[in-house]
């Protein structure tokens, strides 16, 4: 894949202005996308966050592995978050995050009640690299519940809270920071998921990647998908990539199989998927 650039300048302004944000809240809802949870994590996210309590929330859990998505849950459980796999776009699961931010700040809580507050509040905000859902996810939390309650006595910039619930107040704006896709198999995994502009990898490349993946991991459902047979599957995923160009129309133009792979990974039609499991990678930020 050609090397994509990691600015650094863009990074550190990107940094800077998360991490302005993070001083005015208790905790971290840090977005990935369940399909790739750790190459949809900025690589200094750990480092940024710091002490910051945190919640993983593992969105777009309809199009991953549910078996998989189970085993990332536990891993981030493990390492002392909350977490929870979701589905922005279906309200049940996502209506949990307050809770689980309640129990998560449930010492704060107690606090300012014993100092008589009637309706303690505890702050967060969602951060993410683009095309995770923060969105989507921002929108559905806070429901019609928008509300300005105004800048925190020292916050001199201007700062929109939004309320999920009686209690939990969410930043308007998300933390964004950048994927590291100059790391070769963390590209193609940001881009076969769509995370990335396709301008800014080669397809052919990419749609070797998900050639190679399906086959190994998703055997069947990429075989019914392709109405491969034994022969077919024993070739090389070289002349595999040729024979499915041969057969879909494309003659020799493997580019726009490749591309189809792409799309058809993207459609879900492999069946639903995830690129990576704890452990297996080395872009695992927490497995030093
Ligand atoms: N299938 C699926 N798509 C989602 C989910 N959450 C968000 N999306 C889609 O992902 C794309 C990016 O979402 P957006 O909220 O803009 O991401 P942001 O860049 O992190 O703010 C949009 O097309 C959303 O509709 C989800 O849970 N499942
Ligand atoms: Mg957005």
């Amino acid at each position: 894949m050609a090397t994509i650039q990691w600015f650094p300048g863009h990074m550190a302004k990107a940094r800077n202005q998360v991490q302005e944000k993070l001083k005015q809240v208790d905790f971290v809802l840090e977005i990935v996308d369940a399909r790739t949870p750790e190459a949809s994590r900025n690589p200094m996210m750990n480092e940024i966050i710091g002490a910051k309590p945190r919640i993983m929330v593992l969105n777009k859990q309809d199009l991953a592995d549910p078996e998989k998505t189970k085993q990332w849950v536990t891993y981030y459980q493990g390492l002392g978050y909350e977490a929870i796999a979701i589905d922005a776009q279906h309200a049940k699961r996502l209506n949990q995050i307050p809770t689980l931010g309640k129990r998560l700040m449930a010492a704060k809580i107690t606090k300012q009640k014993s100092r008589g507050i009637r309706n303690p509040a505890i702050r967060a905000m969602c951060i993410g690299i683009p095309n995770v859902g923060k969105s989507t996810i921002l929108n559905r939390l806070i429901k019609k519940n928008v509300a300005v309650t105004g800048n925190r006595p020292g916050v001199t910039k201007n700062q929109q809270w939004l309320k999920a619930d009686e209690t939990l107040q969410l930043l308007d704006t998300p933390g964004i920071l950048w994927p590291k896709f100059d790391d070769d198999l963390i590209g193609k995994k940001l881009a076969l998921t769509g995370a990335i502009a396709d301008s800014v990898y080669s397809e052919d490349v990419v749609g070797m990647y998900g050639l190679q993946f399906f086959r190994e991991h998703y055997q069947e459902a990429f075989r019914r998908a392709y109405g491969l047979n034994a022969q077919d599957l024993a070739l090389s995923d070289g002349d595999l990539m040729i024979h499915l160009s041969q057969k879909n129309g494309f003659a020799d133009n493997y580019n726009r199989m490749a591309e189809r792979i792409i799309f058809d990974a993207r459609q879900g039609k492999f069946g639903r998927f995830t690129l990576e499991v704890p452990g297996d990678d080395a872009n695992d930020a927490d497995a030093e």
